[in-house]
């Protein structure tokens, strides 16, 4: 039964994720150059530290990009959302 339930789970939120990512992207990205500074992500996710942002960012460059972006939302490693995240859900 719970593997049948997981399935169902990815089946549907697949979708869900992959748009939702690109409007937060879009949301986040407050001077508009397409990626996500330690700070910007930071106004969506007050939990944000440090560590975290250098997991997120996989190759090093101090920003994220949309492609990272999505990886750390589907790894779920951004921790709660903020109110401008909660604001979109
Ligand atoms: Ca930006
Ligand atoms: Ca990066």
């Amino acid at each position: 039964m719970k593997p049948i339930l997981t399935a169902m789970f990815v089946l549907l939120a697949a979708p869900a994720l992959a748009q939702t990512a690109a409007q937060e992207m879009e949301a986040l990205d407050t001077d508009g150059d397409g990626v996500l500074s330690f700070f910007e992500l930071e106004m969506g996710y007050p939990d944000l530290d440090a560590a975290t942002f250098d997991r997120i960012d996989l190759n090093g460059d101090g920003l994220i990009d949309p492609s990272e972006f999505e990886a750390a939302r589907e790894q779920d490693v951004l921790g709660t959302p903020g109110e401008t995240e909660a604001a979109l859900r």
